[in-house]
């Protein structure tokens, strides 16, 4: 897994530190559902004025926020309108094994054209994350925030802001992870941060 993005909610540092107090065995029936329904799509985006093609949840980059309540049931509907298989892995989040979303490791993945409903008990708050787990789907846009509010609030807030941090190329992910890999300075050489043994030995090094 690959964990280059930072997420930050403005109010998550202090919000949640009490520790889970459910089990996984409270009934599932006695619950109220948080329900959500996602859709992953390939589409064309243009954040540099260049439009390329990216991947979308419910036609966004990031994905929406899931906003989620301590005690409750998550039920998220995944459906892939992708000609290839996809996956969502709920980043940090406790849950039954087969909700995991891992492809291969914990959960099927999701094939072209079909869809998933996963489903599990929320016994956890804070904010955390979730993301394709299928080749560089997440780089390519498949990621997005999950709040899940406490039971109790101990601080009061007027508001609650979700910021997520990520980095944006319109190269091609699989081409970025190439030219990382062919070790040819590529990236140094076309931001001009090439180390020179010239100028260090010039300056004195
Ligand atoms: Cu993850």
């Amino acid at each position: 897994m690959i964990h280059t993005r930072l997420l930050l909610s403005v109010f998550a540092s202090l919000l949640f530190l009490h520790l889970p107090t459910l089990a996984f065995s409270e009934s599932l029936s006695e619950a109220e559902i948080d329900e959500y329904t996602i859709s992953i799509a390939e589409e064309e985006m243009n954040f540099t004025d260049n439009p390329v093609k990216a991947l979308t949840v419910n036609g966004s980059i990031p994905a929406p926020t899931l906003e989620l309540q301590e005690g409750h049931v998550a039920r998220i509907h995944v459906q892939n309108e992708l000609d290839t298989e996809t996956s969502i892995h709920w980043h940090g989040i406790l849950l039954p094994n087969r909700e995991d979303g891992v492809s291969y490791l914990t959960t099927l993945p999701i094939k072209a054209g079909g869809s998933r409903t996963f489903e599990f008990p929320i016994i956890q708050s804070e904010t955390y994350w979730y993301h394709s787990h299928t080749g560089l789907q997440e780089q390519r846009g498949v990621y997005g925030a999950i709040v899940i509010h406490p039971r109790k609030k101990t601080v009061k807030v007027d508001r609650d802001y979700t910021l997520v941090l990520s980095d944006w190329t319109d190269d091609d992910p699989k081409e970025v992870l190439r030219s990382l890999r062919s070790g040819t300075e590529y990236y140094a050489l076309k931001k001009g941060s090439m180390q020179s043994w010239w100028g260090a030995l010039q300056a004195g090094a």
